[in-house]
């Protein structure tokens, strides 16, 4: 019998949905039963406008024929093939074009699954490199407040999202964490990097003084954070924390989840900011968010201190079964052919000016406080209602579903990440409905 894929069962309760209000979901839900290009369809047969790029990940849009087609020839000449001590040529092509279109330094490509993984990879391959090179005590792990780095144990030890730790014990020790450049007061309304905060990466150097620099093996932040609400960084913050991380031989990891493959119009944060980390971990965007798939990319000086001491034994004991994954790789080589081919991430920087008038037009709508831009992202940071915090963006995600558009909501800040093929068309409707959304708040 062939998959019934439009039709929602009666019975939701069996899956409990994650990073969900499970109950309210389930009393009214919000069902997607198909996409195309910027579009989605919903299961009562709406069009919604894909203002978030899923989560962030569809850079090329949705259901985009390059990508159905490598999947499907896939799936019919190597469904998988075993990740350990053996190949096959489209994870090592796949690694190749990343390689070839990274920044110079990096050489070498580690595969995983998905952002998380991604994380704790670099996290462990940091450690590792340290080790293997006799700095054994360089142990200790710095993340930054506000920083997501998704939910294995050492993403939320780094990660600085309270509620993303504060449930789950005592998480990794041997941690400590930056603090933040979200400067409201100071930098409201910036168009791209705020000019005030620069001075916080030197806290950098007070961790450093207060654990000794030969405990530190690595500084990991999001270029520019995504989930907690598009945190830019402010003028020479991330050049000061390179030079503070070198200066004391403390390896930078950029998390390009997010600001990976285009984003800010440019294939990498790293890149854009030229700004060179030691490690870089990617999703997303790899794939076009179709397949499940991460990459973390590493300079030659990493990878190649592993590669030493007998040849017959394994260099670095780390990998997932799915690692390199044949389906992956397919829809990895043909989303990278994608965005070369369609020149999406020019397309990105072309349009960002657009993108940023449009978005900087809602100031002076009812209880928005705040606007950034940077790229293709965008995000509005609403006043909250008194004691209840997140309602009021909430509220705002549940009347722009309505409307037609999605959105994504993180506290009270709306998040905005389109997919790069966005017509102007599409930019005067999403803000046009969100404007509408806006005036109609509580
Ligand atoms: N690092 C960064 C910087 C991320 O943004 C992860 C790691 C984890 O990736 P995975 O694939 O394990 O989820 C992320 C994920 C949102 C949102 O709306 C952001 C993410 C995931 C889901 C929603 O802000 N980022």
């Amino acid at each position: 019998m062939a998959l019934d894929r439009t039709t929602v069962p009666n019975d939701l309760s069996a899956f409990w949905m994650p990073f969900t209000a499970n109950r309210q979901f389930k009393k009214a839900p919000r069902m997607f039963v198909g996409a195309k290009d910027m579009h989605y369809t919903t299961a009562d047969g709406r069009q919604v406008l894909d203002g978030t790029a899923g989560l962030w990940c569809c850079n090329a849009g949705h259901a985009r024929p390059k990508i159905i087609e490598a999947i499907r020839g896939q799936a019919e000449q190597l469904d998988y093939a075993p990740a350990f001590q053996m190949g096959h040529p489209l994870a090592f092509e796949l690694a190749n074009r990343l390689r070839d279109m990274a920044p110079d330094p990096f050489q070498h490509v580690f595969f995983t699954n998905s952002g998380s993984e991604s994380v704790d990879t670099a996290l462990k391959i940091a450690l590792a490199w340290h080790r293997a090179r006799g700095e054994g005590s360089r142990t200790r792990l710095i993340g930054r407040e506000r920083g997501y780095h998704g939910v294995g144990f050492g993403g939320i030890s780094v990660g600085g999202i309270v509620n993303n730790r504060r449930f789950f014990g005592t998480l990794l020790t041997g941690v400590d964490h930056l603090p933040h450049t979200h400067l409201p007061e100071k930098n409201a309304f910036t168009r791209g990097q705020p000019e005030h905060g620069a001075e916080l990466a030197d806290e950098l150097e007070r961790i450093v003084a207060l654990h000794g620099a030969e405990t530190i093996a690595a500084v990991i932040v999001e270029p520019m954070a995504g989930s907690t609400g598009v945190l830019l960084p402010p003028k020479g913050y991330l050049e000061r924390l390179r030079e503070i991380c070198t200066r004391h031989g403390i390896l930078l990891i950029f998390d390009e989840v997010i600001t990976g493959f285009g984003r800010l119009g440019s294939s990498f944060a790293a890149e854009h900011f030229n700004v060179m980390p030691d490690i870089i971990t990617t999703a997303k965007g790899l794939t076009n968010g179709v397949i499940p798939m991460g990459a973390v990319l590493v300079t030659s000086e990493i990878h190649d201190a592993f590669m030493s001491g007998p040849e017959h034994l394994i260099e670095l004991f780390h990998g997932y079964t799915y690692s390199g994954n044949p389906m992956a790789a397919a829809a990895g080589i043909a989303t990278l052919d994608t965005y070369r081919e369609e020149g999406l991430f020019q397309r990105a920087a072309d349009l960002a000016p657009y993108w940023e008038d449009a978005l900087h037009s809602l100031k002076g709508l009812p209880h928005v406080i705040d606007i950034r831009n940077m790229g293709l992202i965008g995000a509005i940071e609403l006043e909250p209602i008194p004691g209840e915090p997140t309602k009021r963006a909430f509220s705002a995600f549940l009347d722009a579903y309505e409307k037609g558009l999605l959105i994504r909501t993180t506290g009270d800040i709306i998040a905005l990440s389109p997919p790069l093929i966005i017509e102007k068309e599409h930019v005067d409707t999403l803000f046009g409905t969100l404007a509408e959304v806006l005036k109609s708040l509580d």
